[in-house]
């Protein structure tokens, strides 16, 4: 059973009333949360449908971002690695989730220098490798700081670049199987993937590029046909999901959940 691919876990947390003031690189409209709390309901009940076992946290109004859970850890089959969200206002949330984490691993590590930041976000794991992509959000030093802590557990990081003005690595990709990766040109171009096989999003499609691969199910967000189609035509089952609202803060599919299998 691929750990890159198949999970018997997943954590996510309720959207807050206060995500009306959550970051975003542009105002494209006030998020409805009646309507991302609809969304967000069909995210976990498709989870919950390939026959994981999901935790379903309860909103912190203290963090307008928290229901992108994604930013605040990495999780491996042999442990999890609290983040350090290089975004002020996200810092707190991975000390939220660190209890979580600790109640469903043995082994739970921290990135804790002052000056190291990473985010989940911007963490793409295969089954060969770890891809961490520099960003606005992730420096060197955590990427450093990362590489040590999962070094004994048998992981290895290549660190690479997160496009400029893209919020994080995998806003522009996702893996689908162990050797599939669906990316936007734009990243796909800096050659990131070589040795892996690439489905680029259709032109256009860019925001598409953010889906999960989660058991037997692509989780999409709605409303990217071509891409879609390209998917299913590469033999994958997807579903779509609505994201309109998590769009306008620049967040996606990956974004919502923590995925694992804790041994
Ligand atoms: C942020 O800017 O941090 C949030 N508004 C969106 C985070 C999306 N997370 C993700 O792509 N993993």
């Amino acid at each position: 059973m691929s750990f890159s691919t198949h999970f018997s876990h997943a954590i996510t947390r309720r959207p807050a009333a206060s995500i009306t003031a959550g970051l975003r690189a542009v105002d494209t409209g006030t998020p409805d949360l009646g309507l991302m709390q609809t969304h967000h309901a069909a995210y976990v009940a498709t989870l919950k449908e390939t026959g994981a076992t999901v935790v379903e946290l309860p909103s912190l109004a203290a963090y307008p971002d928290s229901v992108f859970v994604e930013d605040t850890a990495l999780c491996l089959p042999q442990g999890a690695v609290v983040m350090r969200p290089g975004a002020p206002s996200r810092l707190g949330e991975a000390a939220e989730m660190a209890p979580h984490l600790r109640a469903l691993y043995a082994q739970v590590v921290e990135v804790t220098g002052k000056d190291s930041f990473i985010e989940g976000g911007d963490i793409l794991v295969t089954e060969r490798e770890i891809l961490v992509g520099r960003s606005a959000r992730t420096n060197a030093a955590g990427i450093a700081e990362l590489t040590r802590l999962v070094a004994p557990w048998g992981h290895s990081v290549r660190e690479v670049h997160t496009p400029p003005g893209v919020l994080h690595f995998k806003t522009d990709c996702s893996l689908l199987d162990l050797d599939t990766v669906l990316s936007t040109k734009r990243l796909s171009a800096s050659g990131c993937f070589d040795g892996y096989r690439v489905i680029d999003v259709a032109e256009g499609e860019e925001a598409a590029a953010n889906t999960i691969r989660f058991n037997d199910l692509v989780l999409m967000p709605a409303g990217f046909p071509r891409t879609r189609d390209a998917i299913a035509a590469a033999g994958f089952t997807v579903r779509e999901i609505g994201n309109s609202e998590c769009a306008k803060l620049d967040g996606g599919m990956s974004c919502l959940s923590l995925r694992f299998t804790p041994v």
